[in-house]
């Protein structure tokens, strides 16, 4: 049996979405929260420090003010959360579209593997409310990663994971270039590279109701170039090992 996880929660304007999220989080057994937030301009800051009064000692809240960026984000949580007293660290996004009541499944899949994906992907994983476009573009994008990097999990751009705390402290995370989504490309990659064991569990993935998706023209763009640089500097990312 596992002890303690801490879910780490990017969040920029997820006002509406974070209490219920939280609710949905503070609702699993040995489960805490790290949010991360961006300076979020519709006050998502403060309704987390709310929470965090409201379930002190179980959420914790990053305010950051360097610059935006989820892989920036996950950075600053991670480094701060692998020197906490968890076996297992989770990340996942802010919107609802990962149902906290999957987590006990990610959770208990680690105990044969170092990372686990929730995964869309999967038998019995699925996607509901996403237009066609977004489907045929999140299909796509993982086809296209997976020709390229060789990478053999079905949902490599999923943000809904779990990983081994010590596994997770031992990625050169100081090295990962990636600004937006591709943060998670390159976590997976590098983890691959590094010979860990990555599992696949089925989520069913409901797209946000509330709230704006972040996905930008720059991060496509970022999206795109990034399996290929993952793949030219494959020497270096073994050499840091
Ligand atoms: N801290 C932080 N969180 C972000 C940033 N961009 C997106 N997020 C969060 O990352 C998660 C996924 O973003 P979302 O816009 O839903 O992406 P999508 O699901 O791919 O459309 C959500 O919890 C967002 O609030 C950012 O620049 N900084
Ligand atoms: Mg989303």
């Amino acid at each position: 049996m596992r002890g303690p996880a801490l879910v780490i929660v990017p969040t920029f304007n997820e006002r509406a979405n974070l209490p219920v999220l939280i609710a949905g989080l503070m609702a699993q057994p040995n489960v805490r929260v790290m949010v991360v937030d961006d300076q979020s301009p519709d006050g998502t800051g403060e309704v987390a420090d709310a929470l965090a009064c409201q379930h002190s000692g179980r959420i914790e809240v990053m305010h950051r003010s360097a610059r935006r960026g989820l892989g920036r984000s996950y950075i600053d949580g991670i480094k701060k959360g692998v020197q906490e007293p968890v076996d297992v660290i989770c990340q996942m996004d802010a919107d609802l579209s990962h149902d906290p009541s999957h987590l006990p499944d990610l959770i208990a899949a680690i105990d044969r593997a170092d990372v686990v994906i929730g995964s869309r992907y999967v038998p019995g994983g699925q996607v509901v409310n996403w237009p066609v476009r977004r489907r045929y573009l999140s299909r796509f994008a993982n086809l296209y990663i997976r020709s390229v990097t060789r990478l053999g999990a079905r949902d490599c751009t999923s943000g809904y994971r779990c990983w081994r705390r010590e596994v997770l402290a031992s990625l050169p995370l100081d090295d990962f270039i990636s600004d937006g989504y591709s943060f998670l490309v390159e976590m997976l990659y590098v983890a691959w590279r590094r010979r860990c064991r990555i599992s696949e569990v089925p989520i069913t993935f409901v797209e946000r109701r509330e709230g704006e998706s972040k996905l930008s023209g720059g991060v496509l763009f970022e999206s795109a170039i990034t399996p290929w640089r993952l793949i030219a500097t494959r020497g270096a990312t073994e050499r840091r090992r």
